[in-house]
């Protein structure tokens, strides 16, 4: 009886030795295996002249909401330039949905590295965020992370420009009537940082900041390109600001070399009874799995 249950000890003892050999193996290149991946770790990217584009178009299935003229009356130079100021939450025309913004959230490439573990050169030149007519120009743009942010003020009227970030700290500065330009940078990934005016309520613009460049935001025809995308298997992930926080669809893609990957997304209140309204579970618990 004693030896039966020595031989279950042993048993036993030999499994868990197994499994814990096993998975120090999974953590370490030289294990082999199909995990080629982490030999990148920190790598610069460099173009090998293979990559491909992801692009498509956003719809908006349903009656769209109508955009709202907004009260512009608590600051005459508002009114004086825009007098017309319509509400950007959703600028859908013919269907097709704007200031959408898609980008590659995860993803393996054809080489079996993952996109994640690379570094991308941050782009020398700044985009640039505009206060022009009471509104941002553009409402929806992207960065990488320490790219630099011009931020102009082209109205008659002074601005306070704030972003409020989870990933990064907050940053609020006031730009006067005729002051020059102002630089901020965002120095954390953070998908996407709202962005508001002290002065005026009613201004809001939302800023994506990633550790890539493989980002793009729909026009008003709902086009979007993705370019320079390394050959490989990605999720994609559109993001619009409409809904209480925000909305998100996902995708999976398939990028050949040199080639094109299709990726048309649907929002509104008559997709989320589709198969498209699934996709947003992997969304949700993506942030969860990639921690570990
Ligand atoms: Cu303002």
């Amino acid at each position: 009886m004693f030896s039966k249950r020595a031989r279950l000890w042993l048993g036993l003892i030999a499994m868990v030795s197994l499994m814990s050999l096993a998975s120090s193996c999974s953590k370490t290149p030289e294990g082999g295996g199909d995990n080629g991946g982490a030999d990148n770790k920190g790598k610069v990217y460099a173009s090998k002249g293979d990559e491909g584009t992801i692009a498509g178009k956003v719809s908006y299935t349903g009656a769209a909401p109508e955009a709202k003229k907004i009260d512009t009356s608590a600051d005459a130079a508002c009114t004086s330039k825009s007098p017309t100021l319509m509400t950007e939450d959703w600028v859908v025309k013919d269907g097709k949905l704007a200031n959408t913004f898609v980008y590659i959230k995860d993803g393996t490439l054809a080489d079996g590295t993952k996109i994640a573990d690379w570094t991308f050169e941050t782009p020398k030149t700044p985009v640039t965020l505009d206060q022009n007519g009471c509104h941002y120009r553009p409402h929806v743009m992207g960065v990488m992370v320490k790219q630099d942010i011009t931020i102009t003020n082209s109205d008659p009227t002074n601005h306070n420009i704030h972003f409020t970030p989870k990933n990064n700290p907050d940053w609020n500065q006031a730009q006067a009537n005729g002051a020059g330009p102002m630089t901020h940078k965002l120095m954390a990934a953070e998908v996407l940082v709202p962005v508001k005016c002290n002065q005026h309520p009613w201004m809001k613009a939302y800023v994506g900041v990633l550790k890539h460049p493989l980002f793009a935001v729909s026009g008003e025809d709902g086009s979007f390109t993705i370019k320079g995308v390394p050959p490989g298997k990605y999720t994609v992930v559109a993001w619009h600001e409409g809904g209480a926080n925000g909305t998100e669809k996902t995708m999976e893609v398939n990028v050949p070399a040199k080639g094109a990957a299709t990726a048309d997304f649907s929002f509104g209140a008559a997709a989320l009874g589709q198969p498209s309204s699934l996709q947003m579970m992997p969304a949700i618990e993506f942030p969860m799995a990639g921690k570990h």
